[in-house]
């Protein structure tokens, strides 16, 4: 499955309410180029904080709040998904895209290459809507019923890496002014 495919198919179903908060490096860039909104939050830099980012805002939002996050950045901050067991956030849908790598930084592999389940470690923290997928029709049927049903839901989905897109603009302070002011619009 490719990512930046997957994610203008994800991106083109969710309403205009719907938070996404997008991993740092290439899966904020596709976000952007794939349909900027002022409701994405594009986490440049923040290794490991997309999920805890999401979390945050869901726990203070109605609506639904995505969190595209990548295995790495997952790996590194694994009390993120334990903190989202114990908080049960029902408007909370986290999004693995796992390419079993730390791409952007050289593409290592990652420990998902190896023995690392990250559904199983999401299980192990009280998840239970959780699933893995290896192609796009199947991630796209899990995320439509979770849009529309409890969560929190945590779906990882097995990508392969491929070609980079130009790097999105980076303008933390624009994205957090545009942020903060489209959800005040909202409350
Ligand atoms: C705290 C911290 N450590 C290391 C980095 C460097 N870094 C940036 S992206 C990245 C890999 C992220 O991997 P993953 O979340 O799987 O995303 P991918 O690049 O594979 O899409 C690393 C190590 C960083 N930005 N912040
Ligand atoms: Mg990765």
């Amino acid at each position: 499955m490719n990512r930046y495919h997957a994610i203008q198919k994800l991106m083109s179903i969710v309403d205009e309410k719907v938070v996404i908060v997008g991993n740092l490096g290439p899966t904020s860039d596709e976000m952007r180029h794939a349909m900027h909104r002022d409701k994405n939050f594009y986490t440049y830099g923040s290794m490991g904080l997309c999920s805890s980012i999401a979390l945050g805002i869901a726990l203070n939002y109605s609506d639904k709040v995505i969190s595209f996050d990548g295995d790495g950045s997952v790996l590194m901050n694994m009390g993120t998904l334990a903190t989202i067991g114990r908080e049960n956030p029902l408007n909370l849908i986290v999004l693995i895209w796992d390419n079993e790598m730390w791409g952007q930084v050289g593409r290592q592999f990652s420990h998902t290459h190896y023995q690392t389940n990250l559904e199983e470690i999401a299980q192990g923290c009280g998840i239970k809507k959780t699933i893995t997928v290896d192609n796009e029709d199947d991630l796209e049927k899990v995320f439509v019923k979770a849009l529309s049903d409890d969560g929190p839901y945590v779906i990882v989905a097995k990508i392969k890496e491929s070609e980079y897109l130009s790097v999105a603009p980076v303008e933390p302070e624009i994205i957090a002014f545009n942020f903060r002011k489209s959800m005040i619009q909202n409350a």
